[in-house]
């Protein structure tokens, strides 16, 4: 499954670098973006709803999404994909971790200085200022104590930017690196899907890893096509043997 000239590539790596999706946390039970809501959210499109222009017309509306999926993210746990990337880290010289997802499950599994594009799912911030506003948890849409406005998570938004420590640290990472990752995404989203055409610039070895091969795929160097939460630990354990 796991060609072992990859892995011959990654025990000769300087730096590697790893954009992770929401497929990455399909195993532990958070449903991808993409995927069919269930319950109560059945009937609402996800990419509606990850806007501003929804927040502004129906914020309480939002507001309970949001809510809805942090309940639903305290309630899981990081999968064997998770651990194996803390693990990866640790068997390559320079390793980065950019997430698109907001659900902080990477630093949960005990990854460090994780790279997080879209924002963070527990965050709130100030709709009108932008500004952080820490202790704020609530079932209902809270207010910011500074200026009234309502308080909205602290995620990226179609049409939003993405912060901007986070994007340049992610692109110097993608153009700087001998092995690219693109795991459990559908490389649909920009400028995140653009990282790995930067790695490509700069001469790395790109590798996808999803069950669902993307339209990207075909132009890598490996597609393994299998869930994050059985390909990587593979992976991790064949480098492990490979350098002792
Ligand atoms: C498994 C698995 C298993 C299943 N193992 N795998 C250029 C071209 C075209 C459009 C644009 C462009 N540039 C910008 C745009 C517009 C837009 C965009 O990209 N639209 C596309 C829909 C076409 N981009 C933006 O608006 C971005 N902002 C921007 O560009 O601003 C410019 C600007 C400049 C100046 C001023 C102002 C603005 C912002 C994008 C923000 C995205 N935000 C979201 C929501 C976050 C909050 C929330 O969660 O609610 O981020 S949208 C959503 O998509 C979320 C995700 O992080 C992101 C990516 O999704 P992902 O992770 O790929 O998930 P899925 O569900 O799509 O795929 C899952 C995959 O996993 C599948 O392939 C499965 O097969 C696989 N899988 N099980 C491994 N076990």
């Amino acid at each position: 499954m796991i060609p072992n000239e990859l892995v011959e590539t990654l025990a000769n790596a300087r730096r590697v670098t790893v954009l992770t999706g929401a497929g990455v946390s399909a195993e532990s039970g958070v449903p991808t973006f993409r995927e069919a809501q269930t319950g109560l959210w059945a009937r609402y499109d996800p990419l509606q709803l990850a806007t501003p222009e929804a927040f502004d017309a129906n914020p309480e509306l939002v507001w309970d999404w949001y809510q809805f999926r942090r309940e639903l993210v305290r309630n899981v746990e990081p999968n064997p994909g998770h651990y194996a990337l803390v693990e990866l880290a640790n068997l390559v010289p320079a390793f980065t971790l950019v997430t698109q997802n907001v659900d902080g499950l990477h630093a949960r599994a005990g990854s460090r200085d994780v790279i997080e594009f879209h924002g963070n799912l527990f965050e709130n911030r100030c709709a009108a200022e932008g500004t952080v506003v820490e202790g704020r948890e609530s079932k209902q849409l809270p207010h910011c104590p500074g200026c009234g406005a309502p308080l909205r998570p602290g995620v990226v938004w179609f049409g939003e930017s993405i912060p901007a420590a986070a994007s340049e640290q992610a692109f110097a990472a993608a153009g700087d690196c001998d092995v690219f990752f693109s795991i459990g995404t559908s490389s649909l989203v920009y400028p995140a899907a653009g990282l790995v055409e930067i790695a490509r610039e700069a001469g790395a070895v790109l590798v996808e890893i999803n069950p669902e091969p993307t339209d990207i795929a075909a132009s890598l160097d490996f597609a393994l096509a299998g869930k994050s939460g059985q390909i990587l630990p593979d992976l991790v354990k064949r480098l492990g043997d490979h350098r002792t």
